[in-house]
């Protein structure tokens, strides 16, 4: 499924995949829009597909004075296929565009070329950013481990998580990762610093009893 649209849009639990688009937008479109985007997954799709240098962003296109809501959705393993032109595989801003994003969290952003401001970099690979968004860019895409396009119930087909998915990663899981990344570190630093912190309080303990046992 491909769609452009111009007004208000709102999609819940969709997947768009194997679209492809001769111009911009290989999977969805939108010019001056309010569009709502929910536990979604835009893969696979292509923008500029006849490789002529003219076209942009085979996940999302945004035009316009657009804002973009989205939460728990995929956007990537798209492709813009221009030989030359600026690449935008997975999302595509207009460059007259004043495009306005709310992350409600849970995105994967496979490629983050053109939204870095509204999808940033986690702090550690892998990681969700501060925003709770899993986020790739050109120089490390993240790509999500899906299964291939089937019926997995529901009226059209789908991708599905695989295990070993970061999206599908146990919560627990994640906490004992971002534990150990924290707090491994800052406990073994303080065992370090502990002498450097205990050594000018000991005279002051040691003193006293001195000075109470010296009579004898
Ligand atoms: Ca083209
Ligand atoms: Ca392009």
């Amino acid at each position: 499924m491909a769609l452009y649209r111009d007004n208000e849009l709102s999609i819940y639990r969709s997947t768009f995949s194997g679209n492809s688009a001769n111009g911009f937008g290989g999977a969805l479109a939108v010019e001056n829009t309010t569009v709502s985007i929910f536990h979604s997954a835009f893969v696979k799709n292509i923008a500029d597909a006849n490789e002529d240098d003219y076209g942009d962003g085979g996940g999302l296109y945004l035009e316009g004075s657009t804002s973009l809501t989205m939460k728990n959705t995929i956007i990537a393993l798209n492709k813009d296929k221009s030989p030359v032109d600026l690449s935008h595989p997975d999302i595509s801003l207009d460059a007259t565009s004043s495009v306005t994003f709310n992350t409600m969290g849970f995105n994967f952003i496979g490629d983050n070329e053109t939204v870095s401001s509204a999808f940033p970099m986690p702090a550690f690979p892998g990681g969700q950013n501060l925003q709770g968004d899993y986020v790739g860019d050109t120089a490390a895409p993240l790509e999500p481990v899906l299964g291939t396009l089937h019926n997995n119930g529901g009226p059209t087909n789908t991708h599905v998580p695989l295990r070993s998915s970061i999206k599908v990663t146990a919560p627990w899981l994640r906490w004992i990762s971002a534990a150990l990344v924290t707090q491994v570190p800052l406990t073994l630093l303080g065992w370090l610093m502990m002498p450097l912190f205990s050594m000018p309080l000991m005279p002051v303990i040691l003193v006293p009893w001195k000075k109470v046992r010296s009579p004898k």
